[in-house]
Parts: structure tokens; sequence; C-alpha cells
């Protein structure tokens, strides 16, 4: 046996989020460097715990989403909601944890019953709207550092600090304090049980329960859950810690129903050089080019087998939390081998000219069939077909795909911005300055479609072709999603993002940072406003606010003099979305309305790094909306 098989026999009890091939594949870079990293693997095997420990209430397919027919492309474990709710017990935890090629020690949650099994990404919860989502989450993270308590704001901190976000969903934003009263943030001990409360502050040893109640009108869509305690957002985000949010269509509102579901959850990891990970305050300092992978559902560049036939609707999430993962998302024909994103890479290193060097790979595309934007159907449009899909952090993706029998490769390639609201990719001659981008292109999966007939392909083909001829029906389309009335009035105040990258960064919106004066939007309940967003800043920031959606309704143009020529979106093309990439000298132009829901929540941006450092505000409804646990009996 050689000394490369043994390690690969040790490591056989590893999660199964952990696939052999990869360890495989680092086990194989650490002998071929003789470096002593090959003496730590079979300790790395002994401190996972194996897949049986895993409670039984954990499923990787359910009968609540189709499974694809390839088995063995790893999905996150999946929990379905049963008599209208989905419940969990978790921890925050910290502890060694093999990544793609890297090996760190980070934090993850875990089910509380094997609170030592990463759970990365985070179980799939599976629920329908007027559904409770009810998590208790204890924080087992180690005490905080000493520099914890002596912090300044908007710098870094408290990095075993936690609290729950549910990103998309639109439901009330406070908590109910132990005196049975609606309120915002504080400590659990004070609280009976919070909504999607960001401003709650989870320190080690404390537990909160969430209970989120969905509106009975809650539109369908993907949606996902992860950390957002200001301060340390960023670095849970980036250690792994989140997972996606199903919300099934109703049968009313189906898309083609008998396509199987296949999640794509996207997280990076951002590495040391060499095969260990950054998880701490160094992940801050500013590190467009630092090494580090994207991987999918955990996995480094998975196979996904699919069936002659089997049109499927992939459910692609971003969750990325840094500049590397702003991507333009593209399916290729062929197999792109991952030496040629290298090499394009490398004709980018600092310094290097570039002039005439593409963006993008030059490979042949196929195409995709953008269904929803941030989780929202395209109500009352046609897909809108894509080959390349400028993607940020916050994004999700819902593409129905349709391939010929061959093979097909999915890669992140270097950002270009969007040339319109679907989030098609600018072409490389208008392509946005996108500097950590440019360096980190690689394989996300390889995709082999064989001669092997899917059982129900005539059945889903049908429901695809008449997709394509009648668009997606606008059949019980929530209430929250119906067009603007009148004339939106525009809020005078901008949400300008400025950048100053340094270590630390100076991340500003309109020259204030979270918490200080003025760092706040205050909307009346089921007002409608316009807003204003530009990056003032040669950078790109993804815009995201909580509760409610949005829709971008002009894309502006800034000449040199800062002279801005907008583009109108026509009322039929608009779309819904929660998180928009702003571009350098693209300002945008969103219209939302605050709906249902009164108290204080945030907007950000969904470049975590930058969020945790200050580009952050509040923003407080006034009035009396729905309060947490109380669901809106409104069928639609
Ligand atoms: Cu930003």
């Amino acid at each position: 046996m050689t000394e490369l098989d043994h390690h690969e026999e040790s490591l056989e009890l590893v999660s199964p989020n952990v696939p052999l091939t990869n360890i495989s594949r680092r086990s194989f870079i650490a002998v071929g460097l003789g470096t002593a990293a090959t003496l730590v693997l079979p300790k790395t095997a002994q401190a996972k715990s194996d897949s049986s420990n895993l409670i039984s209430s954990y499923k990787t397919t359910s009968p609540a989403l189709n499974p694809p027919s390839d088995q063995s492309f790893f999905q996150p474990y999946l929990k379905s909601s049963q008599d209208g709710k989905v419940s969990g017990n978790w921890v925050m935890n910290q502890g060694e944890v093999t990544l793609g090629l890297y090996t760190g020690t980070i934090r993850f949650y875990a089910d509380e019953s094997a609170p030592d099994t990463h759970l990365i990404p985070s179980p799939t919860l599976c629920v329908n709207p007027g559904d409770l989502i009810e998590i208790s989450l204890k924080n087992s993270a180690p005490p905080n550092d000493d520099a914890c308590a002596t912090h300044q704001p908007n710098q870094p901190n408290c990095f075993n600090s936690t609290n729950l976000h549910f990103h998309g969903l639109h439901v009330s934003p406070l908590s109910i304090g132990k005196d049975g009263k609606p309120r915002s943030g504080g400590h659990p001990a004070d609280i009976a049980f919070s909504s999607d409360d960001v401003l709650v502050e989870m320190t080690p040893g404390e537990k909160n329960n969430y209970k989120v109640q969905l509106p009975a009108n809650h539109a369908p869509g993907t949606h996902w859950y992860h950390p957002h305690r200001h301060g340390s957002t960023a670095v849970q985000v980036a250690n792994g810690m989140a997972g996606l949010i199903v919300i099934k269509e109703p049968a009313n509102q189906a898309i083609c129903p008998d396509a199987p579901d296949v999640i794509w959850v996207l997280q990076d990891v951002v590495s040391d050089g060499g095969t260990g990970i950054i998880a701490d305050a160094e992940l801050y300092a500013p590190f467009g080019g630092n090494p580090g992978e994207c991987l999918v559902n955990g996995q480094y560049q998975p196979t996904l087998t699919v069936q002659k036939g089997e049109i499927q609707r992939w459910r692609i999430l971003n969750a990325g939390a840094s500049p590397r993962t702003l991507m333009n998302l593209r399916l290729c024909k062929g197999t792109v081998p991952q030496s040629d994103l290298d090499a394009l890479n490398a004709k980018f290193a600092p310094g290097q000219d570039t002039t005439g060097v593409p963006r993008n790979l030059p490979a042949e595309p196929e195409s995709m069939y953008l269904i929803a934007r941030d989780g929202i159907n395209l109500y009352g449009k046609k897909p809108n077909v894509q080959t390349n899909h400028a993607f940020s952090p916050g994004n999700r993706a819902d593409f129905l795909v349709n391939l010929a029998p061959g093979n097909y490769t999915l890669i992140k390639d270097a950002y270009t911005g969007s040339k319109d609201v679907y989030g098609n990719a600018k072409d490389d001659n208008e392509a946005v300055e996108s500097r950590a981008t440019v360096r980190t292109r690689q394989v996300l999966a390889y995709i082999t479609v064989t001669e092997t007939p899917y059982a129900k392909a005539a059945t889903v083909k049908g429901q695809f072709e008449q997709l394509l001829a009648n668009g997606i029906p606008t059949t019980g389309m929530s209430s929250y999603l119906n067009p603007f009335i009148g004339e939106v009035p525009q809020n005078s105040q901008p949400v300008n993002f400025e950048a100053v990258p340094r270590n630390p960064g100076q991340f500003t919106i309109d020259n204030r940072k979270y918490g200080e004066p003025g760092a706040k939007f205050t909307v009346a309940l089921n007002s409608q406003e316009e807003w204003l967003l530009d990056s003032l800043s040669n950078v790109t920031h993804p815009f995201h606010i909580h509760v409610n959606p949005f829709q971008v309704v002009a894309i502006g143009s800034k000449n040199q003099q800062g002279v801005i020529t907008w583009n109108d979106i026509p009322s039929e093309d608009r779309i819904w979305q929660d998180t928009v990439a702003v571009d350098p000298n693209i300002p945008l132009k969103i219209q939302h309305r605050f709906d249902d829901y009164n108290g204080t929540f945030v907007l950000h941006c969904h470049i975590l790094f930058h969020e945790d450092q200050g580009m952050m505000y509040d923003v407080e409804v006034t009035g009396n909306g729905i309060p947490p646990g109380v669901i809106n009996t409104v069928s639609a």
C-alpha cells in the first residue's frame, strides 16, 4: 500500500459533504509537494463524524422536490415542512473542516444531535406559502477573543457572535420580547422569539428561538438563510454558514412541474496560499487576488450526470461573501479544462498588459432559460434565454436547462456587469472593471448528458414547450408583487456606495457608516418609493434590502462629467428582485413598496466584507403592520 492509498482509506469515514475524489486530489497535491501536510490528513479524518451520526430527519431527496436522476450529485440535506411547519434544533459550532482542496478551523451550522458534524451547505428548508419556519439556534462557538470587547464601530469584530437572517423572505423583521411586545434586536434573555430580526445578538453560549411565519400569500421561490450580525457576517458566511429555502409553487403557479430540481449552492473558500482556509480577521484585508475556490454544494468541481430528455430546473444560489464571487455564470458546450481558465487568469496578474485579452473565455455557449431572478418568478413573461449570466453575491437564479446528449461545463468567468434587468452579462467591449474576478475564473461543475432516456421525458417536454409558448402564468401572483400605483415619489436621499479599499477599508453609503447619524431611511407602511443607487468608486457593490423586493425601473449611464443619461425599463420588462449589483458609472433607479410589515431592518452591500465595515443602513417602516408570529390570511 502506498502512502497515498493509506490516506484515502483513512478518510473514508468523512462526512458525505466531503467527496473522496477531492480528498484524493488534495492528498495528491500534498504528496506531490512533499510537504508535511500529508501527516495532518489522518487527524483530519478522525476529527470528523461518520454520516450515520446524522439524525434521520435529514434527507438529500424529498417528495417535496423532484429529485434529479443522478443520485450521486451531492444535494444539501433537506428538511420539508409537515403540517405547516419545518423545525430544527441547530448549533453554530467551530471545528476543523475540509472544504474542497483546503482544511481549516471554521464556523458551521450543525444539528444539536451531532454538533461536530458540519452541515456545509446547511440544510435546504422546503416549505409552502403560509408555513412556519421554527429554528432553535444555540451558539456553541468558543468565547470571543479579547479584541471583541474593545472594537471600534464598523471594525470587524466578535467573530463568534451570531444571529440568523432569512434572505428574500417577505416576513416581519421584528422579535417578540419576553413581555409579549414586538421589539427590535437585543439578546435572547429578553426575547421570546425572533422573526427576521438581524439586530439580534447571540454571544457564545446564548440560544435564540426563530419563528418565521410566512404569509399565506408568500410568493414561491428560491431564497436562503445565513448569519447577519454586523461585524461578523462576512466571516461566518465565508466559513460556509448558509442554506437554501425553497418555497414550493402552488399547483396553479407551477412551472414545468415535472422537471427535476437541482440545487446549486455556490460558496467561496478563501485560502491562505497553501492548503489552509482563511477564517478570521485576515479575510477583511483587500484580497482580490487571494487564492481560493468556489464550491458547488461543498464539492470541488463535481460532475452532474443527466439523462436524455431530462429537462431540469436549476436553483442556483450565490452564497459568496467576497468580491471574488462576483461572476459571470456560463454554461459552455464541451469539457473546458481548468487549465484554460488558469491560463486566462494568469494574463490578468498584476502588472500585465491586458489590452485585447478577452475577459470571458472564448467557448461555445449553451442556452439556459431564466424563469426566476432572486427566487421570484418572471410572472407574465417568457423564459429569458441566456448564455452568460451576471451573478453577484446574494443573487439567486432559477434556470431551466434542456441539454442534448454530450458534455458541458458550468464556469465562473470574470464578471462583466449586466446589460439588462434579467442579468444578461455585458459583452467584453463594455465590461465593467472587476479586478477580483479577472484572476479567479474556475470550472464550477461538469455536466454529462447520456443517451439513457429519461422516464418522464415526454411529459416534461410538453410542459417546457407550453411554457416557451405561453410564458409564466400570473395566476395566483402575490399582492405584494402587484404593479406600482400612479406616480412613485422619489426619495431625495441617495444610496451612494463609496469604497476606499485599504486595511481596514473605508466603506460608506452617502458618506456615512452604519450607526452614524443619518444612516437610516424612514418610510411609512404600505408607501411606495423610488430610490437612486450609485457606486461612486471604481468597485461594484451589490445592493440588498431585507423584507420587500424591488424593481429596477431605469438603468443610467454616467459620462466623465458625471451627467447621467437614463434608460427607462418598459413596465412590461420590469421584474422583482432583492439584490442588484451596482456597477461604477451605471446608476440604477429602483422602486419598492413597504408592504405588510413594520419595524426596523437593513439595506447593505452584499459583499459582506463591505457590510461589516460600514456599508449598511437601517430602514424603519413606521405604522402598524403584521407582527411576528401572526399569519396574514390573505390568500393572494
Ligand atoms: Cu460593497
